[in-house]
């Protein structure tokens, strides 16, 4: 018989779901079996892929030549690694079989084949990933069959390069990263209060007033942490910017990764360093004085500042080829618009004035005015969700995308509307926020912790959502603001592994990825792969020994955990047994009913009492003596649950043996 993956999962207790023979893959494909057998790479593995795949092909092969050492020839026929275009299968999808005797990777298109290779290259040791040669690791990949196909087309990241600037060699870096999860979105913020860092001909005065800005600031401490994350806010740190050339070098290579850069050039608020190197385009017409995170200082309405956005737009769109372009829009205080008898004259021109918020509706026309002109040349505008604020809605361009950070609802009130919607909310999303509660982990601007955990878990379909409106769900994104984030390490480290589990969110159907607890387990093992990439990441502790989720809870049936070799051996000395029920988070906690203790199957002890595991926790210790003399092969715990037990809470049974 066989049962659907999920059943299986049920029945499984979480590590033990792929582990004895799949990979742990990140994001869980749609479908995956492993099958007998394993697939060896050798110095005559051949990669077979028709002119069109040739960019994919010349990727894996780069992979395996550079980490196996092989010579990994491409050849238009032949047998070895095949790919091929399959238009049966979705655009992203694609199906993977991995045999003893060859692999084949059928996609939708190019980037479904890519991803049929990341996946099978997830089958080989994490060194695959790797920038040099591991001769000693075993070159073979588990037998497997995968069809797969993306959840959303909108699994997104968001760098900002501004506050801090990140030279290319790391955003090269990043974006291998990014495909590595299967993440096909880069949403690149390049200009801010604080640093121009991309090069326009036209304007060389912005990315000339970066350069001359101080690494540190007189006022600043920068060892000391609270005053670190205070000043930080409104300070250029230094220069640094992207010349044309170099973005159309990292354009290819994202290209080539089937990342997809989404430039974002931000107005009218956050344009410090616009309005410092051209003070001509603000509102005052004078250069900006304060310097906070939030900028007072607005580019202006008039025609030379309009003119300005356009030939910002236009060198922009000639170095960007993907579909959308991202204006900004957000914090643009309104303060100097009400006082400029320019601006207001404007409204009035545009008979604005009767709108509850007229100068939110001229923030609306301009960002019109900016999309109709990028959709000449066939692009959508992307806006923050203030643009939605106000009366606005109704008024914004259709075909916009809003990116709602501030709350979840206006993201489903602005889909329901018609526009596309890109997830970005504060909690879980901002990843300059602690990814677990520690004291050790690196200064943050939100609290948190917003947990890898929790990212998985997000629900991308509200309830508020009409049938329409959840069409318009494009996917999610992660934020990297960098004020606190002066070093690549630390943007790493805020990334990773944060980022994979935005990657199984928005890649993996929401009733595969139930069981937060197990994907926890398989991204354990995965960062292997992320240290291979050369990331610096948070290492995520494999389960110790089992644990509770919803998966298991919902399975209505005892939960089976089998006691490690370790401790079992441990017994034979100490003959008593403890588990120690140890709430995570989620639900309700657990609500345990007994707990039992069998040796090859058999019951030999029992330890009926009520226990609770929550964040306050009752009697959750059991403790199990095996019978003098015996030696049995296998011991598992056995615990019962009272009624539904423990709604969607998690957490882990400790086991140890004592006295
Ligand atoms: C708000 S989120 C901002 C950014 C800051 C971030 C953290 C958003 C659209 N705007 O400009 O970097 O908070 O301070």
């Amino acid at each position: 018989m066989r049962l659907p993956l999920l059943a299986l999962a049920a029945l499984a207790p979480f590590g033990a779901l792929f582990a004895a023979d799949l990979p742990a893959l990140i994001p869980l494909p749609a479908k995956a079996e492993a099958i007998e057998g394993r697939f060896k790479l050798t110095a005559d593995t051949a990669i077979v892929a028709p002119g069109e795949l040739a960019n994919e092909a010349g990727y894996l092969a780069q992979r395996l030549r550079t980490a196996a050492g092989i010579p990994a020839p491409v050849n238009a026929t032949g047998a070895g690694i095949v790919l091929a275009l399959d238009k049966s299968i979705p655009a992203e999808g694609y199906a993977l079989e991995v045999t003893p005797a060859g692999v084949s990777i059928r996609g939708g298109s190019p980037a479904g084949v890519f991803y049929g290779v990341q996946t099978f290259l997830q089958a080989l040791p994490a060194a695959v990933y790797g920038s040099d040669l591991a001769p000693k690791a075993d070159w073979s990949a588990q037998a497997m069959k995968v069809q797969d196909a993306p959840l959303t087309p909108w699994r997104g990241l968001m760098l900002d390069s501004a506050r801090h600037f990140q030279p290319k060699p790391f955003i090269l870096k990043f974006i291998d990263a990014m495909a590595a999860q299967k993440l096909n979105k880069l949403h690149w913020h390049l200009v801010d209060s604080e640093g121009w860092r991309l090069e326009i001909k036209k304007y060389p005065k912005l990315t000339e007033v970066t350069k001359d800005a101080p690494a540190y600031y007189p006022e600043e401490i920068p060892t000391n942490p609270t005053f670190r994350a205070k000043y930080r806010y409104g300070y250029n740190h230094g220069g640094g910017h992207y010349t044309q050339d170099d973005i159309r070098e990292i354009v290819a290579y994202a290209k080539a990764r089937h990342v997809d850069i989404i430039p974002e050039i931000e107005f009218p608020g956050h344009a410090k360093i616009a309005l410092t190197a051209y003070p001509e385009f603000s509102t005052t017409r004078k250069v900006p004085e304060v310097r906070t995170n939030i900028s007072p200082d607005l580019i202006g309405v008039h025609p030379e500042a309009l003119r300005f956005i356009r030939d910002l737009l236009d060198e922009t769109m000639d170095l960007f080829p993907g579909d959308h372009i991202h204006f900004g829009g957000d914090e643009a205080p309104k303060g100097q618009w009400k006082q400029s008898k320019e601006v207001q004259a404007k409204i009035d021109e545009l008979g604005l004035r009767s709108s509850s918020h007229p100068e939110d509706a001229l923030q609306a026309w301009l960002f019109n005015e900016m999309a109709a002109y990028v959709a000449k040349r066939g692009k959508r505008a992307v806006g923050w969700e203030e643009i939605m604020h106000g009366d606005n809605l109704g008024r914004l361009a259709k075909g916009s995308v809003i990116m709602p950070w501030l709350s979840v609802k206006n993201g489903a009130v602005s889909a329901n509307s018609g526009y596309g919607v890109v997830h970005t909310a504060v909690s879980p999303f901002y990843l300059d926020s602690y990814q677990v509660r520690d004291d050790r982990e690196p200064s943050a601007l939100y609290g948190g912790p917003f947990t890898a955990e929790s990212i998985h878990r997000f629900n991308l379909f509200p309830g508020e959502l009409t049938p329409e409106g959840r069409k318009n769900i494009l996917g999610a994104q992660c934020q990297l603001w960098t004020e606190l984030m002066p070093r690549t390490d630390d943007v790493e480290y805020q990334a990773f592994p944060r980022a994979c589990a935005l990657a199984e969110l928005t890649w993996t159907a929401p009733d595969r990825r139930k069981d937060t607890g197990e994907f926890m387990a398989r991204l354990a093992k995965h960062g292997d792969r992320l240290t291979a990439l050369g990331l610096n990441h948070r290492r995520v502790a494999p389960p110790p020994g089992a644990g509770w989720s919803p998966v298991l809870l919902a399975a209505g049936r005892p939960m089976e955990i089998p006691v490690p070799a370790a401790v079992a051996a441990k017994l034979a000395k100490n003959p008593t047994l403890t588990a120690t029920f140890n709430y995570k988070e989620g639900g309700a906690g657990l609500d345990i009913a007994s707990v039992e203790l069998l040796a090859d199957g058999k019951v030999v002890a029992t330890d009926k009492h009520a226990g609770f595991a929550g964040t306050h926790p009752r009697d959750n210790v059991y403790r199990l003596a095996l019978p003098k003399g015996q030696k049995p092969e296998k011991l598992v715990l056995r615990a019962t649950v009272k009624g539904s037990g423990g709604g969607d809470s998690t957490g882990e049974v400790a086991l140890d043996a004592s006295k």
